[in-house]
């Protein structure tokens, strides 16, 4: 790119984003009480639920890469890179290892001091999701998940908790990481236990409401601790292409898109939208609210919109509906070439939904997960040329360069996992997204040792550049 075309803001974030539960291992210490996390297996979203540790499982999460011992030598090859800002999730079940605990663990505090403090000496900017798939287990088998509402008050008080603590330390903070996917992984994302499918969407719409209040409460309270605190929304926004053009396929993509915005239209524009009521009606839904909830929401929304987009989605006529969704992949689209776990590549997808959701928003959009998952082989040299993963960032940086010159508000991208961690939907190594490769496989085996890949350099010189490189 000339640097005439290079439109990326003098301050934005470059940066990298990965999540406690895939990244730091450590599941059992300095006081930290099992998350929903460790108790799945072959998947940190998408296995089986074992509602307890069980004795001689693999869990991918107990040591993932390590970060909580590594996080010294992880950041100074995160500050050689040149990152600006470094998105990661406090561990609740760290905090409060039981969820309902009435004092915090501070070993737990002490941990996230320290990793703040390391990347603020790094000239890191911390971007911190509150909880990001990793409930503690206790408020699940105790108490339902987020289909309860005691859990508001359970978030509240861990919120408060960790703003009072870090507020001299981290500015931009996201309530949650996708609940849009409470449609697709309930019990991961919301801790919500499907019992029968005739009662799905009255648990997901009262777990969802709950989550909205919460996430007020906790907007309202980060701004009296640090009125300058930046509060994001963090959702799974990949954009659902109509399959064909026959009118009714057009139409069931948009209705479909519509309710995939469900989670970000109540956090931004702090009202329930419009297409909520025939939502509930067909499914006879009926959401509990308590007094005063619909005030909270109203006068406590996000000052960000922060999204994951990885591929986008295609919809025929006629495919099922869910209420909501987010991140499917629907038919398959021809125009598009696949990962090798069979996500459609798209940048183009990515200005597409950068455009769309800023004209409907207006607000700053923050791109907080975007990458290539792939496999990655050592050559002869004993180096990774990942030049596919390359090509993916690049294709998208470049559109998200346009999507800024289409006039949209983009403060950062931060690259998912900078350094290889395991996978969510999968639990593997294999699918490895870093500039940065870990010493890992599948059944855990592995030095843990860190080296770069060729995109270590390319994404430095991005930027050194800012972007004017690409
Ligand atoms: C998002 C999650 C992340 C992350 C990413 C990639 O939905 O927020 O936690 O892992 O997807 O998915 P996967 O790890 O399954 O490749």
């Amino acid at each position: 790119m000339k640097p005439n075309q290079s439109h990326f803001p003098e301050n934005f974030l470059w940066g990298g984003a990965i999540a406690a539960n895939q990244a730091e291992g450590a599941w059992n210490e300095d006081g930290k009480g099992p998350a929903i996390s460790d108790v799945i297996r072959n998947g940190i979203v998408g296995g089986t639920f074992d509602g307890e540790v069980i004795d001689g499982h693999y869990y991918a999460s107990h040591e993932a890469i390590d970060f909580y011992h590594h996080y010294k030598e992880d950041i100074a090859l995160f500050a050689e890179a040149g990152l600006k800002c470094f998105r990661t999730s406090i561990a609740w079940s760290r905090i409060f290892p039981n969820g309902d605990d009435e004092q915090p663990n501070e070993k737990g505090l002490q941990f996230y001091d320290s990793l703040f403090d390391e990347l603020l000496k790094n000239g890191i900017e911390p971007v911190i999701t509150i909880s990001h798939f990793e409930i503690p287990l206790n408020l699940i088998t105790k108490y339902g998940g987020w289909t309860n509402r005691k859990l508001i008050d359970f978030y509240e008080r861990y919120a408060v908790t960790i703003f009072k603590r870090y507020k001299d330390k981290v500015k931009y903070w996201m309530n949650f990481n996708e609940i849009n996917h409470f449609h697709t992984i309930p019990l991961a994302a919301g801790g919500i236990l499907i019992q029968d499918e005739e009662t799905k969407l009255q648990d997901i719409y009262q777990a969802s409401h709950h989550v909205f209040v919460a996430a007020a409460k906790a907007a309202k309270h980060l701004k009296e601790i640090r009125p300058d605190a930046m509060m994001g929304a963090m959702l799974s926004l990949s954009p659902i292409y109509p399959h064909t053009c026959h009118p009714e396929s057009v139409f069931e993509s948009y209705q479909l898109r519509r309710r995939s915005l469900f989670y970000s239209d109540v956090m931004i524009r702090g009202t329930y939208p419009t297409y909520a009521k025939r939502i509930w009606d067909e499914h006879h839904i009926n959401v509990q609210m308590a007094d005063g909830d619909l005030e909270l929401i109203k006068e406590n929304t996000v000052d960000y919109l922060g999204f994951s987009y990885y591929r986008s989605s295609t919809h025929e006529a006629g495919m099922k509906i869910l209420g909501n969704t987010g991140g499917i992949i629907g038919k398959d689209n021809p125009y598009l070439e696949k990962t090798d776990w069979g996500w459609p590549i798209d940048p183009l997808g990515l200005r597409y939904v950068c455009n769309e959701l800023y004209d409907r928003y207006e607000i700053p959009l923050f791109i907080v997960e975007n990458g290539f998952g792939g496999k990655d082989e050592f050559d002869k040299d004993g180096k990774i040329i990942d030049d596919e993963r390359i090509n993916y960032i690049q294709k998208h940086l470049i559109q998200l360069n346009e999507a800024i010159k289409d006039g949209c508000d983009i403060i950062g991208y931060t690259w998912w996992g900078p350094i290889d961690i395991v996978s969510a939907g999968t639990g593997e190594m294999k699918k490895r997204y870093g500039f940065i490769h870990v010493d890992k496989d599948n059944d855990g085996k592995g030095t843990l040792k860190r080296s770069k890949k060729k995109s270590f350099q390319w994404y430095q010189q991005v930027i050194k550049t800012n972007g004017q490189s690409l």
